[in-house]
């Protein structure tokens, strides 16, 4: 940790690359409201618009998903005024301390983040270089803002890793503590909710089949239904939370259960025991319903007034930018560029 002290401060982002999913929701939504009503620390919360184009996005696609996401963070308890939010692309400080550290970061570290392999895949020579560059623009969104506390899914974990190098070589490099090694916060029993047909793979917002996913946006019977026909195993629940060890399917919808209630896991396995899972899937769809229910409901009242939440959005760039744009001023002076 480095000397200065910097104020409590909670950056984190969602990409508005595809609809909202449970995974997004247990995993960062839910704890970005933890933190904001925690009143501990001040609360910046983004609408990653210039990570999402890594990948393509059809235009009028973009938009709407980028409203939509400033719908869910406000449906699930996120307050414009107690938090700022805002979208990445009217901050531009957010690219211009991502250009600083492309030129800090190493090709090698870049090489090494899994979700590059994951996402270029076998034909990496056609993937896209901000895909490649992702993890840097991803440590000026923290670092902008001086943040010191990053909740995320346990999916982001090498990436914050990441945002904790380029701090320190920038701050070695030109001998300052200027940037705050950041905290991840990845906390609660669903950091990491798995697609819904295989255990072993994440629940994604891009992934090709809808069947894999909650979405914040699904009906309740869509709900049922896809917790019905997630996948198991034939065994019933285990007697502990150890005997959901390599059985990744069960082990899953027993911890988005403990997401939802805000349960233990073990709680969650000793409340079930022996239950087998046609019933428990049934209970699991009437919690998740209640729980996710009155959010798309909101959702989707929020989302008649387009005008409103690009409003929102606006009035929350201009506090991210109050922020920001002193410290892109300083950086440009330690970094020795002419300002005048
Ligand atoms: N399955 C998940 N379980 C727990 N947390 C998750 N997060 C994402 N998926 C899960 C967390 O949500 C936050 C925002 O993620 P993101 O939109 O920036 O990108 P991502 O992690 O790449 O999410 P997706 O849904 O998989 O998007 P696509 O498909 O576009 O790549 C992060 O805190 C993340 O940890």
């Amino acid at each position: 940790m480095s000397d200065t002290t910097f104020k409590p401060r909670v950056f984190s982002g969602i990409q508005p690359s595809g609809g909202l999913t449970l995974g997004n929701y247990l995993g960062a939504m839910k704890r970005f409201v933890d933190m904001q009503d925690a009143g501990t620390h001040e609360t910046i919360y983004c609408m990653v618009d210039l990570h999402a184009i890594t990948v393509w996005q059809d235009p009028a696609t973009l938009t709407r998903n980028t409203r939509e996401l400033c719908a869910g963070f406000i449906a699930a308890g996120i307050d414009p005024e107690k938090s700022i939010l805002f979208n990445q692309s009217q901050v531009p400080e957010h690219a211009q301390l991502g250009w600083i550290f492309n030129c800090v970061a190493r090709m090698g570290w870049m090489g090494r983040m899994t979700q590059w392999k994951d996402k270029a895949g076998k034909n990496a020579e056609a993937a896209s270089l901000g895909l490649f560059a992702y993890p840097a623009l991803m440590a000026a969104d923290i670092l902008i803002y001086h943040a010191t506390h990053v909740p995320v899914g346990e999916d982001q974990k090498q990436h914050l890793e990441l945002t904790r190098d380029v701090a320190t070589k920038f701050n070695h490099d030109f001998g300052v503590d200027f940037f705050p090694i950041t905290e991840p916060v990845i906390e609660g029993a669903a950091t990491r909710v798995m697609n819904l047909q295989d255990g072993t793979k994440k629940m994604s917002k891009s992934d090709p089949s809808d069947r894999t996913r909650i979405n914040m946006t699904d009906t309740a019977d869509e709900i049922a239904k896809k917790i019905k026909k997630a996948k198991t195993d034939p065994d019933p629940l285990p007697e502990t939370a150890e005997g959901l060890e390599g059985r990744p399917e069960a082990r899953n919808l027993v911890n988005i259960w403990a997401g939802l209630a805000d349960q233990t896991v073990e709680d969650v396995v000793a409340q079930n025991a022996g239950k087998m899972f046609g019933y428990f899937k049934q209970d699991l769809a009437e919690l998740a319903v209640e729980k996710l229910a009155p959010i798309s409901t909101e959702m989707a009242r929020l989302m008649e007034e387009p005008a409103e939440i690009d409003r929102i959005l606006g009035r929350g760039a201009e506090r991210a930018r109050e922020i920001a744009t002193p410290i892109l001023e300083k950086t440009y002076d330690i970094v020795g560029m002419v300002r005048s």
